[in-house]
């Protein structure tokens, strides 16, 4: 299989090596750990597993300190993501994931960027009630995190239903085909008896092996003209492309990422190149390939550097694709024109093809909570027990009431009025085109506040935009807690990376489309440099920018920032 002018980098393996090789195909020893008694907690090398049964062991940083002045032990406690292949869930399934947050979680849910929920404060008694509950819900947390095929996004688009509905069946049967094969998670979890492991069971995990991969791998699909995906951000993408109204094929993107370390130009966002077209039924074929090339030549030493990204940087794009097309069998056709407006959500009601009719609604951060003076999650729970369509979760964590039938829309609007959800426009374009990632208190990785500090941030930019008549323009802003971009930041006109609490390295020059990166225009500034920088570009661009011109291309052609044409020179 491996081809002899390819190679893997060399080094001695990671940890993580190990304990995926130890760990008998994601057991380890979790079952014990879970029922262990005296520590709310799991060791390390549990917690290592345990991701790749869509949870994370974390601790609420809020009490740390006084924790640890108590001697206590840290407030641990789980997160839990749920695999929804295309944000696609039944009402019945949300007024589940309601119940859980309410029962088991913190009491609120997350709308993560891509596309499914996120529940915060699970206690370790509380987590295999939750994982089973899940499951009636007919959904599940597999491979949900670890290295391995992640939740499959695909553009929620109601204006091109049809479509839609056929890219998510590509999307769910790649997120299903592409899972694990270990029985790890029924028997942790749901209870399925274990059965002996032999050797011969390296066949039981034809693709992924007993090491699975390197690093985690994002799949994605988009309809153009949406990009709200983010396509070029993954490490596979998919370019519907659509003739005569059909689904003719998709062009093929590989290499895409976010994630970098402050201060490591070895580590770097990209975009991913595409190098192809294939037809719907090849889309499976491709994906597994390219899968199996990052097994056999991703970075096993260097956690940093393993993901797929610098794997196709490495050994160069053609070399990659000569080696999918001799593991396939067959060659790509030239890839087919496409275009793309933008990365983001359009808000309100649409009506779809046929009779239904779809609400797109923003969400602050993904956040789906009960807030004072604004009932949003018990609003959404009203509307989930009367909606007979689904919901659809969007990349940019935001929420579509998909599927309405004239007769229900009434209803449904109704309940948005009533619960003060259906005045989008209240929202200033650039809030409208915001994203969050969770950052504090819950995730270990943040250093600054993302999803609690942004909101407040914008209200203090829109007073610069109404000043010069901008409040309706879309610009996307993005703010994430630390360099590993969970909300996309470097593909936002305006990025923000937490690098300390209160201070954030300021990027700018992203394409409006998602298409370019941004590039580093401040480091290392606090709220009131912020504003005083946006304070002179914003004014700048409502006098001079060219009809249309987006704020990304603006502040480029303005000179403001150089343009980052590859992720390779984005620290340059
Ligand atoms: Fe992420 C790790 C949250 C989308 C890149 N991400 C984490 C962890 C699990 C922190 C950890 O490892 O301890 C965060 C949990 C925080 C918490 O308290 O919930 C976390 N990531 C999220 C979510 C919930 C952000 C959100 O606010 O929506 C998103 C869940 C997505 C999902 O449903 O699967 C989320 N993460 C992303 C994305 C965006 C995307 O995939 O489209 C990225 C950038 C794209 C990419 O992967 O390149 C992303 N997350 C990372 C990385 C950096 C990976 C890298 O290549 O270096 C880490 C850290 C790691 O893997 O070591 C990370
Ligand atoms: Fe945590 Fe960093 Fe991801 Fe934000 S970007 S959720 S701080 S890992």
């Amino acid at each position: 299989m491996a081809n002899t002018k390819l190679s893997a980098p060399g080094g001695n393996p990671s940890d993580v090596e190990r304990i995926k090789r130890e760990s008998n195909y994601l057991r380890g020893t979790l079952a014990a750990s879970m029922l262990e008694p005296i520590s709310a907690g799991i060791s390390d090398d549990d917690n290592r597993l345990m991701k790749f049964h869509g949870s994370y062991l974390q601790d609420d940083r809020d009490l740390r300190n006084e924790r640890q002045k108590q001697k206590l032990e840290p407030a641990y406690q789980f997160m839990l993501r749920v695999r929804m292949p295309g944000g696609v869930a039944q009402p019945g399934q949300w007024l589940v994931m309601d119940e859980l947050a309410q029962k088991y979680g913190n009491g609120t849910l997350k709308l993560t960027t891509r596309q499914t929920f996120q529940m915060h404060g699970i206690l370790k008694w509380n987590m295999k009630k939750t994982i089973q509950s899940i499951h009636q819900s007919l959904l599940d947390t597999i491979a949900a995190c670890g290295d391995v095929n992640r939740n499959v996004m695909c553009n929620p688009n109601p204006y091109q239903s049809d479509i839609h509905a056929e890219v998510y069946e590509w999307s769910k049967r790649l997120s299903n085909d592409l899972l694990p094969r270990t029985r790890a998670y029924h028997e942790l979890w749901l209870d399925e008896e274990m059965v002996a492991s032999t050797p011969e069971q390296d066949a039981y995990e034809p693709m992924y092996g007993p090491l699975y991969l390197p690093r985690k791998f994002k799949i994605g699909i988009a309809v153009p003209p949406s990009n709200d995906i983010d396509v070029f951000s993954q490490d596979l993408g998919f370019i519907a492309i659509v003739e005569d109204g059909k689904l003719a094929g998709f062009n093929v993107a590989i290499g895409g990422g976010m994630g970098m370390s402050h201060g490591d130009k070895e580590t770097y966002p990209q975009v991913a190149k595409v190098i192809g077209y294939c037809k719907p039924d090849q889309i499976y074929d491709v994906a597994e390939k390219i899968i199996t090339i990052q097994r056999d030549y991703g970075n096993r030493s260097q956690r940093k550097n393993a993901r797929f990204k610098y794997t196709v940087d490495r050994l160069g794009l053609d070399n990659v694709k000569a080696e999918l097309e001799s593991r396939l069998g067959w060659s790509l056709e030239t890839a087919k024109p496409y275009h793309f407006n933008d990365n983001g959500d359009r808000y309100g009601w649409v009506q779809g093809v046929g009779d239904k009719w779809h609400f797109t609604m923003f969400i602050q951060g993904g956040r789906i909570a009960d807030y004072d003076g604004f009932q949003l999650m018990t609003g959404l729970r009203e509307i989930a027990k009367v909606h007979t369509g689904d919901f659809r979760l969007t990349a940019n964590q935001n929420l579509i009431v998909a599927d309405v039938t004239p007769q229900k829309k009434e209803e449904i609007t109704e309940l948005l009025g009533r619960y003060g959800l259906i005045d989008v426009q209240q929202y200033s374009g650039l809030r409208r085109s915001s994203m969050a990632c969770v950052a504090l208190p819950t995730c270990g990785l943040a250093m600054a506040e993302a999803e609690r500090y942004l909101p407040v941030l914008i209200d203090k930019i829109e007073g610069i935009l109404d000043e010069n008549g901008l409040r309706n323009e879309e610009i996307t802003i993005r703010m994430t807690g630390c360099p590993n971009g969970c909300a996309r930041h470097a593909l936002s006109e305006i990025g923000f990376i937490g690098k300390a609490p209160g201070k954030y390295n300021m990027y700018l020059g992203a394409a409006f489309d998602g298409s370019r990166l941004s590039k580093m225009y401040r480091e290392n500034i606090g709220e009131e440099e912020i504003l005083r920088e946006l304070g002179t570009l914003l004014p700048r661009y409502a006098k001079e920018r060219e009809s249309g011109e987006h704020f990304g291309d603006f502040v480029i052609r303005a000179g403001v920032i150089a343009a980052t044409t590859d992720g390779t020179n984005f620290h340059d």
